[in-house]
């Protein structure tokens, strides 16, 4: 029997393109995903959480970490963008500690998880964590194979290449999932830029903010997204007195839902939100949600506003049928607009999201900036089209791919596919779309008073934010 208490350390990476890093100046949301993982540990083992993110030396506070904690087992998370780190760790971790266990999850490991094939990674962990660890902790414990069915993973399984080619079909009730171990974080240095103020008057533009999930996967299955791959289409949801429960445990003012959508159940999140008035949590909420769900249920977004909800992120993609045709989003430019109007009624802010094709010629790009302008006071953001490894267009379009190094560039920033225009005239075009959209922010054109250093920390981080993206074109 293995010697108790079991010592485990669970990392998220840090960035290694500037251009996140600068995003983080804006959003830092706590590493959910790992306290969820933690949630599986038993109480008697001793779990801890290293966030590299915002780190300035975080190879170095990685090597100091496992020389403190000399854990047992070392879980590691990533997206695809960051795969190349987790690799790098991973060996880092096994030269320092050879006997420590390498266990691998998050969106990259459920993906693509012949990725990870390496000697130092002992364990690849597909879909849902919380569950999965406790069962691996059970194991490791009894001393026996920690590699299990089909979403828990080994090289030294032979089965392995035969299990990696989908995600497991079975995901966990949304009941029997582990809750977040919060308490295992610095939570002041989570984040996220705040710019909805009903009486034009912030006390911060960087409230602290909390995460939370209510549901897992989506019913739509659009052609870039890799969600319905990952979770088979299915939709599952928790109930919205679970829900509300872990709304009550959370100390923060500001929460962001965390679902892949949040608003499908139309009947829960009315649910939720009358249990939130009634049992008088007020919290600020931001979610994502679709257009057509807004412009469907107009009555649901008029109560969550009631409730708190401040900000809403919508994917509109792009303001012209043919593309949202081709991305099979199912909405069309008409209800993007109805949603963007429904929601300037209520006074809910729109955090509007569109893609940007590596196809793009300068016209598209002139017609984009008309759009942008035309949803204005809003938050903007824009991602270059980026077919995710598991999705259709993925396969569809991975020959033609011009980036050499491994997945470094998934980051919906960097174009995977040729560009039309010459490639530094592309961001340069991608980066004015930002300039556009800065100058139609809420907190501008709501001429909202906030702390006078916070707007100065704003603009120094939105000007180099915008730098940063028009000298992608150099990291090829
Ligand atoms: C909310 C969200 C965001 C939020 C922030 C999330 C955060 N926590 O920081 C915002 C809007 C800021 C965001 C930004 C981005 N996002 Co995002 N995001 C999501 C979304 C919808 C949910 C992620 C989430 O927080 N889930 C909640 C946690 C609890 O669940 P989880 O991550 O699945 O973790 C579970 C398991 O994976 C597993 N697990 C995870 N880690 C580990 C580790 C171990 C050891 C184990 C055992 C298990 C395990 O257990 C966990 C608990 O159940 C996903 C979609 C999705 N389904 O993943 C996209 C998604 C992850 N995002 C994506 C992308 C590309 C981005 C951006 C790069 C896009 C951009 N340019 O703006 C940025 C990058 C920001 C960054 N972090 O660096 C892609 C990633 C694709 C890929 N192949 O990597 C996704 C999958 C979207 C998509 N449809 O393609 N995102």
């Amino acid at each position: 029997m293995q010697e108790r208490p079991l010592r485990i350390l669970l990392v998220r990476p840090h960035s290694q393109l500037l251009v996140t890093k600068h995003l983080k100046k804006f959003l830092h949301l706590e590493p959910l995903e790992l306290e969820i993982v933690a949630g599986g540990i038993p109480d008697e083992d001793q779990v801890s959480i290293c966030d590299l993110s915002l780190e300035k030396d975080p190879i170095g506070l990685f090597k100091r970490e496992l020389q403190a904690k000399k854990p047992h087992i070392i879980g590691l998370t990533g997206y695809s963008s960051q795969a190349g780190i987790v690799k790098e760790l991973a060996r880092i971790a096994k030269t320092n500690i050879p006997s420590t266990t390498i266990i691998v999850g998050g969106i990259h490991a459920s993906i693509a998880p012949s990725d990870y094939a390496m000697d130092e990674i002992d364990i690849i962990v597909r879909g849902e964590g919380g569950c999965a660890m406790r069962e691996i902790i059970a194991r490791f414990k009894r001393e026996e194979p920690l590699y299990f069915g089909q979403s828990v993973l080994s090289i030294k399984d032979p089965d392995f290449d035969v299990k990696a080619k989908a995600p497991p079909a079975k995901f966990p009730r949304p009941a029997d999932i582990p809750k977040p171990r919060r308490d295992l974080v610095e939570r002041a240095r989570y984040f996220s830029v705040w710019t909805s103020s009903p009486k034009k008057k912030l006390p911060t533009i960087f409230p602290r903010i909390a995460t939370i999930r209510t549901s897992y996967g989506c019913a739509f299955s659009c052609s870039f997204c890799v969600v319905p791959y990952i979770m088979h289409s299915e939709y599952l949801q928790r109930t919205p007195e679970d829900v509300v429960s872990e709304i009550e445990t959370i100390k923060e003012d500001y929460i962001y839902f965390v679902d892949d959508e949040t608003f499908l159940n139309a009947q829960r999140m009315t649910e939720i939100a009358n249990l939130l008035l009634k049992r008088g949590i007020k919290k600020h909420f931001v979610s994502w949600a679709r257009s057509d769900t807004i412009v469907s249920r107009p009555e649901l977004f008029k109560l969550w506003k009631q409730a708190g909800l401040g900000i809403v992120y919508v994917g509109l993609e792009a303001m012209d049928d043919a593309r949202l045709g081709d991305y099979k989003k199912r909405t069309t430019t008409e209800t993007n607009q109805k949603a963007i109007s429904i929601l300037r009624e209520l006074g809910i802010i729109l955090h509007a999201s569109f893609m940007v094709d590596p196809g793009f010629s300068v016209e598209d790009f002139r017609a984009l900036e008309k759009e942008a302008l035309n949803v204005l006071p809003a938050e903007v953001s824009f991602t270059v089209f980026s077919p995710s490894p598991g999705t259709e267009l993925w396969h569809k379009y991975k020959d033609d791919f011009i980036c050499e190094d491994g997945y470094l560039f998934y980051d919906c920033f960097h174009t995977l596919l040729p560009t039309k225009l010459d490639m530094k005239k592309f961001y340069q075009h991608f980066a004015r779309l930002y300039t556009i959209g800065w100058r139609g922010n809420p907190l501008r054109i709501n001429k909202v008073k906030a702390p006078f250093w916070e707007v100065i920390k704003t603009i120094v981080n939105g000007t180099k934010y915008i730098l940063s993206i028009r000298a992608i074109y150099r990291d090829y």
